[in-house]
């Protein structure tokens, strides 16, 4: 297990870290939301006023976005803190990571969808194989024209596969901003909604540092990968290897609470959409 560990760290790489003063702007939170130590920390806070969040200075078709979280510790129930992609205007791109919080001692959930060309409905759920409110953890949405893969540490825990010459709609042509936020969601999150916030313990906060986007910058002056310098990077033709296969499967057993490819009550009579009659991964 550890040589595959060591194996999928070193397929997946690491990236070097941006600097939020230069690539982010917070956008709302009444002051909630704060670039700190030069550019190379962020703190979203939630209080009862406002929760707060930030996007990026670029939109991107195309690259790898990684980012380290340090979620609200103790009882975070009822918040969610987020960090995920997505394109402006109607039948809409998004590629999200939610961090569903809950009371003290109980598990987050990383809630991860995916909507194409407006339509999304492609939830799948898993626990974390640590505490993600103790240190920070790398969170990574590598997307390019073949497929999405969502990482956690660099191990790869979902796949969505480009099945558009199968009449599935793939995100492939709307730039789409990287947006992370923190907010108030206890009408649903912690536990279907039954497990409330506890506002005596606000504010809430979440640290993000070392962002990176590694992606084709679609801007006024055309696409960054365009120029052939910054081109053939190895997120643009990036799958997963048999390594990279046998952990999403020791993942997807282990740690995946919801597929939406399962959920036989939704999709009765076998009537699940098309993707998830076809490989995974
Ligand atoms: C990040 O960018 C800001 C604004 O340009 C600059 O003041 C700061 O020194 C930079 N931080 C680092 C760590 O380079
Ligand atoms: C919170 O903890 C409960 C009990 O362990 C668990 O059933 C639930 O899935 C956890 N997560 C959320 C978001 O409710
Ligand atoms: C909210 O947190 C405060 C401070 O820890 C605690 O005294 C109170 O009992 C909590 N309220 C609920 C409803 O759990
Ligand atoms: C291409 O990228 C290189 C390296 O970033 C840069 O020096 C050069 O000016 C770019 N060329 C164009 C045409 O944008
Ligand atoms: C599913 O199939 C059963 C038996 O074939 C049928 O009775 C039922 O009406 C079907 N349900 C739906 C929602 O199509
Ligand atoms: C108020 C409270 O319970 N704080 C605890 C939050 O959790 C950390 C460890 O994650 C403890 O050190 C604090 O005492």
């Amino acid at each position: 297990m550890l040589k595959l560990l060591v194996a999928v760290a070193f397929m997946f790489g690491a990236a070097a870290a941006g600097n939020f003063s230069k690539d982010v702007t917070v956008t709302w939170g009444n002051g909630n939301g704060k670039i700190l130590n030069g550019g190379q920390l962020v703190s979203l806070s939630l209080d009862k006023s406002t929760g707060s969040g930030f996007e990026s200075n670029d939109q991107f078709l195309f690259g790898r976005f990684d980012v380290q979280m340090k979620l609200v510790p103790n009882n975070s129930a009822g918040t969610v803190t987020t960090f995920f992609m997505s394109s402006q205007g109607n039948a809409h791109d998004e590629i999200d990571l939610e961090f569903l919080g809950n009371s003290s001692g109980q598990p987050y959930t990383l809630h991860t969808n995916v909507f194409a060309k407006g339509v999304g409905g492609r939830e799948q759920q898993f626990r974390l194989w640590f505490d993600p409110t103790v240190a920070f953890h790398t969170y990574t949405i590598l997307w390019n024209s073949q497929r999405i893969i969502i990482l956690v540490d660099n191990k790869p825990v979902r796949v969505f596969i480009n099945y558009e010459a199968k009449g599935i709609p793939f995100p492939n042509t709307q730039p789409m901003k990287v947006y992370a936020s923190l907010w108030n969601a206890d009408d649903w999150a912690t536990q279907g909604g039954t497990v409330k916030t506890n506002w005596t313990l606000a504010p809430f906060t979440a640290y993000y540092s070392n962002y990176n986007a590694n992606g084709c910058v679609v801007s006024g002056s055309g696409n960054s990968c365009a120029n052939s310098t910054v081109g053939n990077q190895a997120w643009q033709t990036q799958g997963l290897d048999a390594n990279g296969r046998n952990w999403i499967r020791l993942v997807q057993s282990k740690y995946m609470i919801y597929n939406y490819c399962t959920d036989a009550k939704r999709f009765p009579n076998s009537t699940f959409p098309s993707e998830c009659k076809l490989p995974r991964f």
